[in-house]
């Protein structure tokens, strides 16, 4: 163990030292008071009160400033216990009495003893808890993420779509929500092998997220399908969103090994009713049954809860809009 002492009566220091150097330690006195960063090798600072220059208390301050965690005994006078007491509020590890010298000389070298197993014990104590907080927060962000894809998973999804909807009936705002599923792809598996499918999964799932806002909420559903949830947002213009992610992965080649791999979607669009008591399994339940009416009407299409949108009428939709814009 490397102990500094701290003591600007160099007659008391020099006991001191002495007395724990039988201990086998190493020990270094100065009657300096003026913190430097090599005070940080030392595995305890013995630190006297009453300096003239400087108090205790003013270099347990310094030592705080300057970033010095070793933990410091505090040396007081008898009847000093106040001033020990306010050193421990001021970050002081332990505080030893100098009663008499022969006394306090006596005590030191247990007194040292056990703070370094408190000390340990508290550092081990503050590692695990950190150990725990991170395996905690690895544990939730793996809970509630799709492996594969890497965005948020059904768990996640569900929970959010009941605070999304809390919210919008609280601030009476609306809220919309989309279900996705990949058109025939049992057939691009069957075509192109499972890894194929893997990686349309992926990038899929990457495409989505990069059509949708931050504040929007993207994640898998089950096999191929994909939930969107849009906080805040009007039916129609999810639908909008909903026709332009279509007509963009129509568009998109998938390659794989060199295979281009062409992919569409069926959507089923709905929003939140206020009238209706949605829960989350109720909008993914309106959400799949205009999904269900997309794959009845040909695929390759958007379907809402207001009336089907294929992908030419909602062609002019957007045409429209940009004319009003
Ligand atoms: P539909 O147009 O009616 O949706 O036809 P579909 O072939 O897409 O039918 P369905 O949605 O029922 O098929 C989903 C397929 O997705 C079945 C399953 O083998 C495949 N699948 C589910 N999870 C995975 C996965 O993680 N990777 C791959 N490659 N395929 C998966
Ligand atoms: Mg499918």
């Amino acid at each position: 163990m490397r102990i500094l002492v701290i003591d600007d009566n160099a007659h008391h220091s020099e006991l001191a030292a002495r007395r724990l150097m039988q201990e086998g330690w190493e020990v270094f006195a100065s009657d300096k008071p003026d913190v430097d960063s090599s005070w940080k090798d030392y595995d305890f600072i013995l630190l006297d009160y009453s300096m003239p220059k400087r108090t205790g208390l003013d270099v347990l301050k310094a030592l705080k400033e300057q970033d010095v965690n070793v933990p410091v005994i505090f040396l007081t006078g008898h009847g000093n216990e106040i001033i020990a007491s306010e050193a421990i509020k001021q970050g002081a590890f332990d505080y030893v009495v100098k009663d008499t010298q022969l006394l306090y000389l006596e005590r030191l070298p247990n007194v040292l003893r056990e703070a370094k197993s408190k000390y340990e014990l508290i550092e081990t104590n503050r590692f695990l808890i950190q150990e725990l907080r991170r395996a905690n927060e690895r544990l939730q962000t793996e809970s509630y993420t799709d492996e594969m894809t890497g965005i948020h998973n059904y768990r996640f999804m569900r929970r959010q779509i009941e605070v999304e909807i809390q919210r919008a009936i609280r601030y009476e705002k609306p809220m919309s929500l989309c279900l996705i599923d990949i058109d025939h792809f049992k057939d691009i598996n069957d075509r192109f092998g499972h890894p194929a499918g893997d990686l349309v999964l992926k990038e899929l799932a990457r495409i989505l997220k990069d059509a949708t806002r931050t504040v929007d909420y993207v994640g898998r559903y089950a096999g191929d399908e994909f939930l969107i949830l849009f906080p805040n947002t009007e039916l129609g213009a999810a639908v909008r969103l909903a026709e332009r992610i279509r007509s963009m992965v129509a568009d998109h080649p998938f390659v794989s090994e060199g295979q281009t791999i062409h992919v569409s979607l069926c959507v089923g669009v709905t929003d939140f009713d206020p009238k209706k008591r949605n829960t989350s399994e109720s909008l993914i339940v309106a959400a799949d049954k205009c999904l269900y009416q997309a794959k009845k009407d040909g695929r390759n299409r958007v379907h809402s809860k207001l009336r089907l949108i294929s992908s030419e009428s909602n062609k002019r939709d957007a045409a429209a809009s940009a004319q009003q814009a």
